[in-house]
C-alpha cells in the first residue's frame, strides 16, 4: 500500500508545477543578429562562413579600445530574462564582453570552447565568480541592450533574450 502513495504525491507536485508555469504568462524568445546592432567603432561587422547569416561583431586585435554596439529589444511581459549569446574567443577564458541592460552592466567572461557556440551571458565578480545574468523587467516595452568591448578579439555573432529559464539556443533552430 505504502508504495503506491509516493509515485502519487509526486504525480500531483508535478501538475501544480505545470500549471503554474503556465499562469506566469506567455513564453518571449527574441533572437538579434548582433551584425544589425548599432556599432561604435572599433567595433566591426566581419564575415565568417561558420556565422550565423555568415556575419558577426569584434573588435579586431589592434584595432583600439571602447567599441559597442547597441540594439533596442521590445519586452512585451514583465519578469524575468535570460541571455544567450553565439559566441567565440581566441584563447578560450580571460576575453570578455560587458552586457548592458536594464540600468545594469556584466562582465561576461566567454569560458570555452574557442570555437562557436552557444553560452549563457554571465556575470563575473571581482572575486571572479560567475553567476548567470537574470533580467528582471519590470516595465515591458522598449528595453536598450548594449555590448561594450572587453578585450579584443572577441566575436559575437547572435544574442537570444528569453523568458524561458529552460530554453536552450541551438544554431539550426535559429538559421
Ligand atoms: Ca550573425
Amino acid at each position: 500500500m505504502v508504495r503506491w502513495v509516493i509515485p502519487l504525491v509526486v504525480g500531483l507536485l508535478l501538475t501544480v508545477g505545470r500549471a503554474n508555469a503556465l499562469d506566469a504568462g506567455p513564453s518571449v524568445t527574441i533572437v538579434l543578429d548582433a551584425e544589425e546592432f548599432s556599432l561604435t567603432a572599433p567595433m566591426q561587422v566581419a564575415s565568417d562562413a561558420n556565422a550565423l547569416d555568415g556575419k558577426y561583431i569584434i573588435v579586431p586585435k589592434g584595432a583600439g579600445n571602447n567599441g559597442s554596439g547597441s540594439t533596442s529589444v521590445q519586452l512585451p511581459v514583465a519578469g524575468d530574462y535570460y541571455l544567450w549569446g553565439r559566441v567565440k574567443a581566441p584563447s578560450g577564458a580571460g576575453h570578455s564582453f560587458y552586457i548592458e541592460i536594464g540600468g545594469k552592466r556584466y562582465a561576461w567572461l566567454i569560458a570555452a570552447p574557442t570555437d562557436w557556440h552557444w553560452e549563457r551571458v554571465s556575470n563575473t565578480n571581482r572575486a571572479g565568480a560567475a553567476t548567470a545574468v537574470v533580467v528582471s523587467v519590470t516595465a515591458p516595452g522598449a528595453h536598450t541592450l548594449k555590448v561594450l568591448q572587453g578585450e579584443e578579439d572577441v566575436s559575437l555573432d547572435q544574442l537570444v533574450v528569453t523568458n524561458n529559464a529552460y530554453f536552450v539556443p541551438t544554431d539550426h533552430r535559429h538559421r
